[in-house]
C-alpha cells in the first residue's frame, strides 16, 4: 500500500485500436515495467497511481484500460460515462490506427461529461525512426483542431513521456477542479474528494484498484 493520501480520485480511460499499447501504458505507470509477451486485455482492466497536482495536492488516477476489439465496443462505451480524463491512444507506426482516433474520439463524446480531459498519445515512439506512419505535425494539428487539451508522444517499452502524459491529463483534472469545472456533488462526474481529509463529499467512483505507488516526474523525450 502506499503511504500518500490522496486528495481526489478520479477516473481515467484508456481508449483506441486493439495493440496500440494502452495495457503496457497503464502498467509502465503503475509498475514501471514493460513485457513483449502480454495478455489481451478483456473488456477493461483497472490499475491505479496517486500522482502529484500541485503543492501537497495528490491524485488518484484510477484508470480504467479498456479492450480496443470492435466486440467489446458496447461495453467499454459504458465504462466512458463518468471518465475525467482520457487518453486516447494510437500507433505511430500503423497509420490505421491513427485514421480511427476520430470514431474514438465521437464515441468517448457521445457518452462521457463535456469537460472531459483528453491527451492524444502516439504511442511506440522507440520504433518511430524506421516505422513511423503518423507524422507529429499532423498528430499535433489533428489534437488542435479536436479540442484536445493536447499531444504527446510516448513509449511503454523505454518509459519515454508515460509519466509525463498521465500527469498532463491529472493536472488538467485538478485545475478543472480548482475552477469548478467538475462538481464535485455531482455523481456524473466521477470525482472523488477525501472525505478524512475535506469532509463528507459524493463519490462517483467505488471499485477497488489493483495497483498504485508514487510518481516521481521525468524531464525525458522520445
Ligand atoms: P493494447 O492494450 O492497446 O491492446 P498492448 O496494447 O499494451 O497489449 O500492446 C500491444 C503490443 O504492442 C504488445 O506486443 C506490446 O509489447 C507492444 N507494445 C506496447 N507498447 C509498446 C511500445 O511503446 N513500443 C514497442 N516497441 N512495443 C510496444 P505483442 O508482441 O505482445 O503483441
Ligand atoms: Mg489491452
Amino acid at each position: 500500500m502506499s503511504s500518500k493520501t490522496w486528495d481526489y480520485i478520479a477516473k481515467i480511460v484508456m481508449i483506441g485500436d486493439s495493440a496500440c499499447g494502452k495495457s503496457s501504458l497503464t502498467v509502465r505507470l503503475t509498475d514501471n515495467t514493460f513485457s513483449d509477451t502480454h495478455d489481451v486485455t478483456i473488456a477493461a482492466e483497472i490499475g491505479s497511481k496517486i500522482v502529484p497536482v500541485d503543492d501537497s495536492i495528490f491524485i488518484k488516477l484510477q484508470i480504467w484500460d479498456t479492450a480496443g476489439q470492435e466486440h467489446y465496443r458496447a461495453v467499454t462505451r459504458s465504462y466512458f460515462r463518468n471518465a475525467t480524463g482520457c487518453l486516447l491512444v494510437y500507433d505511430v507506426t500503423r497509420r490505421e490506427t491513427f485514421n480511427h482516433v476520430q470514431e474514438w474520439l465521437a464515441d468517448l463524446r457521445a457518452q462521457a461529461d463535456p469537460e472531459i480531459c483528453v491527451l492524444l498519445v502516439g504511442n511506440k515512439c522507440d520504433l518511430s525512426d524506421t516505422q513511423r506512419q503518423v507524422s507529429v505535425q499532423e498528430a499535433r494539428e489533428w489534437a488542435a483542431a479536436n479540442g484536445l487539451m493536447d499531444f504527446v508522444e510516448t513509449s511503454a517499452k523505454t518509459g519515454d513521456r508515460v509519466e509525463e502524459a498521465y500527469l498532463q491529463v491529472a493536472r488538467e483534472i485538478y485545475y478543472k477542479i480548482k475552477g469548478g469545472k467538475f462538481d464535485i456533488n455531482d455523481r456524473t462526474h466521477g470525482i472523488k474528494i477525501n472525505n478524512t481529509k475535506y469532509g463528507s463529499q459524493t463519490v462517483g467512483i467505488n471499485l477497488e484498484s489493483k495497483s498504485h505507488g508514487d510518481l516521481k516526474v521525468k524531464g525525458k523525450c522520445c
